[in-house]
């Protein structure tokens, strides 16, 4: 009898201790959107076309106006995300090539690795672009490692770079997808391989003409940047990977809803080349630019169905965001420019992505859990690197000492309590320009890089004199007024060189 009575006691405790771990480990789900731009959601001020699924995410949440993605390109922005550190701190973390090996060591403490070893389900599906493989690039043919799993990932459903670049297939953990092994893939970012038709030679077979750039293997109607050949069946078609790359995040939840998950849902929307499903097409009136945004808006409502569906809405930490700012013209004649009409995607900021301009790096970011994060908009300055600090703290645990050395703990920041955010923020445009935004001041150092990209016609922000503007009265950095404030300046450009001297 005493020892049944015990028994009850030690289960009641044992639950309790249950729903307290639930409470304090939520799933965490990153919809990490690609080349979005501050302007481009209808919660961020877009008027010509509407976000419903996930304005509806930002009015049950927290929308950030000053948060920031380390770089203003994708492969260092992502490096930052998951290992906490700025990515010009490590050399060769710059767009990658197609055949990269893979650039985190695998012996980083990484985001993914950090929910893992607590017990998390953790999975990429979407985007990678942060290499595969050894030194030389990943063996296509047969096992491709390492990648996403040996850096903290139980699963990973991915494009190896972007949907640009060969090869154009998905890879599932460490193999590609219904690859034939009678019809190997091969892949060169050098010469052609194979009589496969290129752009350059073949725009006859073209469902979309190149603009600059991406004039090399066609796959499925479009040519892009690199060459292949082989591996016809194991081929993605474009307008089919909103639908691919949903579905994949929705069974992986549907799976591991019962162990606390962590899904990084890595969208291939709104990159380039802009393909949406034929739901989608024509749908926006801006052209598949807009389009785009409009299947990216689904994706995110048919995840959030899900979420509803399997009953973790309140117990689950929603982040969505984007890599870099946004760009208009990235390679293919696609009507963004055209159809464009007032739209602004990087809304009041100058600049878009490749920029140091602030449209560069301050990105969307919306956070919602149900009763644990404030609703409404929030104007701390938070960056994405501090996600791996804020989760880690979010989770009880902590990091080594010189583990993830640029990520600081801003969850009171992430969960609305902390209205201002990091003292500062660095920011890393195209050309490795670096810039800092501390209060209401923003410093770009001088450059020898050039002023415009004259291809995406974007406005890089370098100049050979010190910039400095005042955010709070300029928003759209139109006014340098370094010569005024010297003495502003110099704090600023000596907070910079001892980060870099780190
Ligand atoms: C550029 C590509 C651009 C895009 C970008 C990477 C050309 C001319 N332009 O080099 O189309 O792929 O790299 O974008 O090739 S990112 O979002 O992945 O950083
Ligand atoms: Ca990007």
């Amino acid at each position: 009898m005493r020892s049944r009575r015990i028994g009850l006691i030690f289960s009641v405790i044992f639950l309790f201790s249950l729903t307290v771990q639930a409470q304090e480990r939520p799933n965490i789900v990153l919809i990490y959107a690609d080349d979005l731009g501050y302007g481009d959601l209808s919660c961020y001020g877009a008027t010509q076309l509407k976000t419903p699924n996930i304005d509806r995410v930002a009015a049950e949440g927290l929308r950030f106006t000053n948060a920031h993605a380390t770089s203003a390109t994708c492969t260092p922005s992502r490096f930052s995300l998951l290992t906490g550190r700025y990515a010009w701190r490590q050399s060769g973390t710059g767009i990658a090539p197609g055949d990269a090996a893979l650039l985190i060591p695998t012996n980083s403490v990484t985001l993914p690795y950090v929910l893992q070893r607590a017990g998390y389900k953790t999975g990429v599906v979407g985007k990678w672009h942060l290499g595969l493989g050894p030194k030389g690039g990943p063996d296509w043919n047969g096992e491709i490692k390492p990648g996403p799993l040996e850096i903290g990932f139980n699963y990973s459903f991915i494009l190896p770079a972007t949907g640009d670049r060969v090869p154009c297939v998905y890879v599932e953990n460490h193999r590609i997808v219904g690859l034939d092994p009678t019809d190997p893939i091969k892949v060169s970012y050098k010469e052609p391989i194979g009589n496969e038709p290129t752009g350059k030679a073949n725009p006859e077979r073209l469902k979309m003409n190149y603009s600059h750039g991406h004039d090399q293997t066609i796959v499925n109607g479009v040519s892009r940047i690199g060459y292949m050949s082989g591996g016809q069946s194991a081929r993605w078609v474009d307008e089919d990977m909103a639908d691919v790359l949903t579905d994949q995040v929705n069974q992986f939840m549907d799976t591991y809803q019962r162990t606390p998950f962590f899904m990084y849902f890595s969208t291939h929307d709104i990159h380039v080349p802009r393909m949406p499903h034929s739901r989608f097409a024509g749908k926006s009136g801006m052209g598949p630019r807009g389009d785009a945004i409009l299947q990216l808006d689904w994706c995110v409502g048919a995840v959030m169905k899900t979420i509803d569906r399997l009953g973790l809405k309140n117990n689950t930490l929603v982040i969505i965001s984007s890599d870099n700012g946004p760009v208009v013209d990235d390679g293919y004649e696609d009507e963004a420019v055209a159809k464009l009409g007032n739209h602004k995607p990087a809304g009041p900021l100058r600049g878009g992505k490749y920029s140091a301009f602030d449209g560069g790096t301050r990105i969307p970011f919306i956070v919602r859990w149900p009763g644990k994060v404030k609703t409404g908009t929030s104007d701390a300055l938070v960056s994405q690197v501090d996600l791996l600090a804020s989760v880690t703290s979010l989770i009880g645990k902590k990091l080594g000492v010189n583990v993830a050395p640029d990520s600081f703990n801003m969850l009171d920041a992430f969960l609305g309590n902390d209205p201002k955010g990091r003292d500062y923020v660095i920011e890393q445009a195209l050309n490795n320009t670096l810039s800092i935004v501390k209060g209401h001041w923003k410093y770009i150092e001088p450059s020898s890089g050039p002023a415009v990209q004259k291809n995406t016609r974007t406005e890089l922000g370098n100049n050979a004199e010190a910039q400095l503007y005042d955010l709070k009265t300029d928003l759209g950095e139109t006014k340098n007024v370094a010569a005024k404030n010297p003495q502003v300046v110099s704090e600023l450009a000596a907070i910079l060189k001892a980060e870099k001297e780190k």
